[in-house]
């Protein structure tokens, strides 16, 4: 129940390629709980507003040139930088939707190259999402869509091989939603899974850390 001293917010993490429909749905799912009285905030990572995230931008945009394991540390980094404000928000009862989080940080660097163990290690002790979303679209669907080719990932070749790293990080926790359908469509199946893990979090559901 709402007085339980366990009550807490949901930590609710939306994936999927450049393009899937991330952004706009976090924002569809943020008005939905708010409408419905929840306390509640989107995040996304990177955060390019600390010194660390600027540095990420940077790289992103090709302003500037990092090793990739050193690109890789300072993704984990700007998570590890908002852990324990998630935290706080989690435990003080408002729920997070996160656009992008840990999967994208080993999906990205793992199309890369780099070992996936190796990926997994700094994201070992941040706070576990009680909720994974997949936006799923097909690599070729995505690049079709606008605004898609600004940045340094967004090539349909390295966009393939992200694709394959999700299907070998995502496990049967996750809810995969086909992207391609109307826009309405995707955000009644999401309002519906993300009250439910809204609910199942005030009931006391406790916190846990990645990964397990
Ligand atoms: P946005 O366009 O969503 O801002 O993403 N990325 C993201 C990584 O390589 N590692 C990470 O840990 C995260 C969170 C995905 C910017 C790009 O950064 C990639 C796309």
């Amino acid at each position: 129940s709402e007085s339980n001293s366990e009550s807490r917010g949901a930590l609710i993490v939306l994936e999927g390629l450049d393009r899937s429909g991330k952004t706009s749905q976090s924002s569809s799912l943020l008005k939905y709980l708010e409408g419905l009285g929840h306390s509640a905030e989107l995040w996304r990572f990177p955060d390019r507003s600390t010194d660390v995230g600027q540095m990420i931008s940077s790289y992103l945009t090709n302003k500037s040139q990092l090793d990739d394991h050193t690109v890789h540390i300072l993704f984990s980094a700007n998570r590890w930088e908002k852990r324990s404000l998630m935290e706080t928000k989690l435990k003080s009862g408002t729920t997070l939707i996160v656009d992008r989080y840990s999967f994208s940080g080993v999906a990205f660097s793992s199309a890369k190259g780099l070992g996936i163990e190796w990926c997994k290690a700094p994201e070992v002790g941040l706070l576990a999402p009680d909720l994974v979303l997949y936006l799923d679209i097909q690599p070729e669907k995505a690049a079709e869509r606008a605004g898609y080719g600004g940045e340094r990932y967004e090539q349909l070749e390295f966009q393939r091989k992200v694709a394959q790293c999700y299907e070998v990080l995502c496990d049967a926790s996750w809810k995969i939603i086909d992207a391609c359908q109307p826009m309405e469509d995707i955000e009644k199946q999401l309002q519906e899974i993300v009250l439910d893990c809204v609910t199942i979090c005030q009931k006391g559901k406790p916190l846990s850390n990645l990964w397990s």
